[in-house]
């Protein structure tokens, strides 16, 4: 028996519309590649409504993001250009269900990456690099989930936020990342905590794009994944990142 995908895209995507609360899928309803076409089938929801394909999320590229929800497989979500934030801006508490942020290295491409490559021919691919804070939002019930559940509702993308883009001809191994609520740090890590290096979750996209027919062009954004666990945002947060030598980015939260 096949599962229903563009209705259960739908229903993701009107949980999301919505910002509505909605039951996790029962548990072995379906797989990976399944969850995969749900996720796709919600996405063409937002295109048919004008939205635009702006690049890719890498998720659970982490050791402390795999712990935080419990999820061990390398995910990945489609990003548009209706989730970008600009950088210093104000978002809205209500259009979401229960946001988190988390701690990010973003990557610009100047060419198309596809299929399996190396983290240095990926990086031979970067136009730019930039501090980046993800909005995450579950739109499952107390933020809880299987990896077919996350997979299916665009790996909890939501929003994002880009610093100023920074030359990638730099180490970025290991480059310090603090995650500052109101000023206090809440989340202090490194640029190696994601997969050791992030140029290897910009190749692990490279394998994805081809894998699940993201594409990921000259222009294209990727959200190398959280580098800590993620932060629950309440009205009134500002929230600011400062990954050494790159820079700084932030966002605070309105009602
Ligand atoms: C899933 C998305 C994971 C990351 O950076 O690891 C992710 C979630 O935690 O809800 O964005
Ligand atoms: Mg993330």
């Amino acid at each position: 028996m096949s599962f229903d995908t563009q209705s259960a895209g739908l229903f993701l995507d009107k949980a999301a519309r919505t910002a509505t609360a909605v039951p996790q899928f029962d548990s072995g309803a379906f797989d990976v590649d399944t969850a995969y076409a749900i996720q796709q089938a919600s996405i063409a929801n937002r295109f048919q409504r004008g939205e635009r394909l702006v690049g890719m999320k890498m998720g659970f590229t982490s050791r402390a993001k795999m712990v935080q929800m419990g999820v061990r497989d390398m995910i990945c979500g489609r990003l548009t250009d209706q989730m970008m934030v600009e950088d210093g801006g104000v978002i809205s508490r209500a259009a979401y269900v229960h946001p988190r942020v988390e701690p990010e290295i973003a990557f610009l491409l100047k060419r198309r990456i596809h299929g399996p490559i190396t983290p240095l021919q990926a990086m031979d691919a970067v136009e730019a690099v930039a501090p980046a804070l993800e909005i995450i939002d579950s739109r499952y019930k107390d933020f809880k989930f299987s990896l077919e559940d996350v997979v299916a509702d665009n790996s909890s993308s939501s929003g994002f936020v880009i610093g100023a883009w920074a030359r990638p001809d730099q180490d970025l191994s290991n480059l310090g990342m603090v995650m500052s609520v109101d000023g206090r740090p809440v989340e202090i890590g490194s640029s190696a905590a994601i997969l050791g290096h992030p140029a290897r979750s910009l190749a692990a996209a490279a394998r994805l794009s081809a894998q699940r027919d993201i594409p990921l062009e000259a222009g294209s954004i990727v959200l190398a994944g959280g580098a800590t666990a993620a932060v629950a945002l309440a009205v009134g947060a500002s929230v600011t990142l400062e990954v050494q030598n790159l820079g700084r980015c932030g966002f605070t939260v309105g009602e």
